[in-house]
């Protein structure tokens, strides 16, 4: 089975973008150590801190964002970084080429349960004509160079795109090296299969609930055919799931708290997310436009998110918009 460097390599990807996911696969390695040895490392539980985002820290959340901005930073090629744990960017070599967005442990809620996690990083080119600070992050997903996650599960997996299809990477224990185990990786157009937090449901708009609704109602319904759920509350592992077999995936608007009404962020989980799932074929929506279509206004911008399998995203996006 081929490794991660020689399979870069092939893919003709820039010497600089090598060394950074390079960098990458050490951190991943890292953070799988630690998560396997669970409690026995002493790292489970919370902090007594907040995020930026105001969610309550878990130990591997700091840990984690730690090991990633510690071991990123020392490589030439990373201009700067920005984390969903870290309210500012923070810079790297002034002459580096890219620029690394992440979120160093998606789901980690689900950590004290022992299921699965994952790292969502994004790589973006450096700009060269002299913007600096976050402004330099400012760019529609569609300009990323590589997008991917690590999925912290039975098997640990790197699974990333750099513009030539999605592979999927296995971590060999026995090694400690990254083996090639998918070449690439395709969503089927059509699913039966969809992930939604149904606890919500009360909070969606009508149109939203009108197509959920379609899909519950099964075979008797007006979609003529029985569809299932899964819902695992951490969208790598959600997401994976989707590029594995398909399906559908989002997490809607919701009218909550008018000031916050969308739950996951457009530069550390919709662009890597998106440019994954465009890879594999699928489509990746915010419910107005395709995702890696949208400008940033700021790093920790949220969006409404619909990806997976092309027939059932659009299925979704025609009650969106009013036409069933
Ligand atoms: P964290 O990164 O803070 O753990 O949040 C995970 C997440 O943003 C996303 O991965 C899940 O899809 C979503 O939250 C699950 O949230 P709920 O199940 O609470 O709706």
């Amino acid at each position: 089975m081929q490794r991660l460097i020689p399979t870069l390599r092939q893919d003709q990807v820039a010497e600089g973008l090598i060394s950074v996911i390079n960098t990458l696969q050490i951190c991943a390695k890292e953070i799988s150590f630690r998560l396997h040895q669970g409690e026995l490392a002493g790292v489970l539980g919370s902090t007594l801190d907040e995020n930026i985002q105001g969610e309550t820290q878990k130990k591997l959340d700091v840990l984690s964002n730690q090991l990633l901005k510690d071991i990123l930073l020392e490589n030439k090629f990373v201009r700067a970084v920005a984390s969903e744990e870290e309210e500012g960017i923070v810079d790297g070599f002034s002459d580096g080429k890219y620029l690394i967005a992440f979120d160093p442990l998606d789901g980690s809620s689900n950590i004290d349960i022992n299921s699965m996690v994952g790292t969502i990083f994004s790589i973006l080119p450096a700009p060269t004509d002299g913007t600096e600070d976050e402004a330099m992050f400012l760019q529609p997903g569609s300009n990323q160079v590589a997008a991917g996650y690590v999925l912290y599960g039975p098997s640990t997996l790197l699974v990333f795109t750099t513009g030539k299809g999605v592979r999927v990477f296995t971590l060999d224990q026995k090694v400690g090296e990254f083996l090639l185990t998918e070449h690439d990786l395709e969503i089927p157009k059509d699913t039966c299969e969809f992930a939604i937090n149904m606890s919500n449901y009360r909070h969606w708009q009508p149109e939203m609930r009108h197509y959920i609704d379609d899909l519950l109602a099964g075979e008797t319904g007006p979609r003529c055919k029985n569809f299932n759920m899964r819902w695992i509350a951490a969208m790598v592992a959600d997401v994976h799931r989707v590029l594995c077999r398909g399906g559908l995936f989002t997490y809607p608007w919701d009218c909550r708290e008018a000031n916050k009404p969308y739950k996951l962020r457009l530069m550390y989980e919709g662009n890597p997310m998106a440019m994954l799932v465009e890879q594999a074929g699928g489509q990746a929506h915010s419910g107005e436009q395709r995702i890696l279509d949208i400008q940033p206004q700021h790093i920790h911008q949220r969006i409404g998110v619909i990806l997976g399998s092309s027939n059932e995203v659009d299925a979704c996006l025609s009650y969106l918009q009013g036409s069933q």
